[in-house]
């Protein structure tokens, strides 16, 4: 008996955190919701970044100067960083787009694919002449390199994408992991009434490289507690552009995503939008056709490309997770 009353509190603190935020009627209050630029310092705090050398590659990739990254840790939980949107509007255009346009393509696997065949999801949306709202709307994850439940032996590694490879290439060196490899990532498509129950990452056999989480589009309230659902969760907002890092004490913390917000502004939206020249790259790790890359960057410049990819945004979010999966000096699993 005391076992199972044991476990009820366990669950607790989590799942009670969870249900606040995620309820419309009444509506959560923000006020201990954790805005990183406006939080007291005994929660947060803003470090320096030591960068003395920007890295060439950051502006190409769709990246404000490394030196003026804004970056900070959250005393409550020891290895959570969080950057405050470090993306060009330029680039959240582009990694917006691959999320949509590209990285559903087969042979990558889809949530949708249980229920129907599609080799091309964001094409197969505007197959007719109005965009099918419905079969757009179903799209709620994909996996890019090793699958998410990898450990069936059968499933194979899968080609990971050169340009999301590269980015996670630029934030890990940035922050001293220089033998981080991406290999697997899941991307996140949320809507305005979606929800992500809490949950820890660990199915990767590498458990100490960090975990990256790139977010897109409208807001999300983020929830962040510890090793199991005893442990008060934080709730910190995640607006357009943001990055969070779990790594060390962090990487294996329960989270989760009770409610996307409507963000008032929008960060991938801007009048002095400009090109970026492959001339000042010769520095990519994995992106082998550089010319290429930078066109494709700078096609989103051009509002009636953009057009559908905003209307999408406008009311989604997208958050693409990336992960190491091997160790160091493994070639396989
Ligand atoms: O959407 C987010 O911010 C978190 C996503 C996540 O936790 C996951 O994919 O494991």
């Amino acid at each position: 008996m005391e076992e199972k009353s044991n476990s009820v509190t366990v669950e607790d603190k989590f799942m009670k955190t969870f249900k606040y935020y995620k309820s419309n009627k009444p509506k959560p209050s923000m006020e201990d919701v954790i805005e990183v630029e406006n939080c007291a310092t005994d929660k947060v705090n803003k470090i320096a970044a030591e960068i003395f050398t920007d890295d060439p590659r950051a502006e190409v990739l769709g990246l404000k100067s490394l030196r003026t990254w804004q970056i900070y840790t959250f005393l409550r939980h020891p290895g959570l960083l969080f950057i405050r949107n470090p993306f060009t509007a330029l680039g959240q255009r582009y990694w917006v787009r691959k999320c949509l346009e590209e990285y559903p393509r087969k042979p990558n696997k889809l949530n949708i694919d249980i229920e129907m065949s599609v080799e091309d999801w964001w094409a197969e949306c505007f197959k007719k002449e109005q965009c099918d709202k419905q079969l757009q709307k179903k799209l709620r994850w994909t996996t890019l390199g090793y699958h998410h439940n990898w450990e069936h032996k059968k499933q194979n590694k899968s080609h990971f994408p050169v340009d999301l490879a590269e980015l996670s290439d630029v934030l890990a060196e940035y922050l001293g992991y220089s033998n981080f490899r991406a290999e697997a990532a899941i991307v996140n498509y949320y809507h305005m009434n979606s929800t992500l129950s809490a949950h820890t990452d660990h199915s990767e056999v590498n458990l100490e490289a960090p975990l990256f989480s790139f977010s897109f589009g409208q807001s999300a309230i983020f929830l962040i507690g510890g090793k199991d659902k005893s442990v008060e969760p934080s709730a910190i907002l995640i607006k357009s552009g943001d990055i969070v890092v779990m790594s060390k004490e962090a990487r294996l913390c329960y989270h989760a995503v009770p409610k996307i917000l409507p963000s008032p502004d929008s960060p991938w939206e801007e009048s002095n939008i400009s090109d970026v020249f492959s001339n000042k790259v010769s520095s990519f790790k994995y992106i082998s056709e550089p010319d290429e890359f930078v066109g494709t960057m700078n096609e989103n410049i051009d509002n009636k490309i953009w057009n559908r990819f905003r209307n999408y945004i406008q009311e989604s979010r997208i958050n693409m997770n990336v992960r190491q999966v091997l160790n160091e000096n493994q070639n396989s699993i």
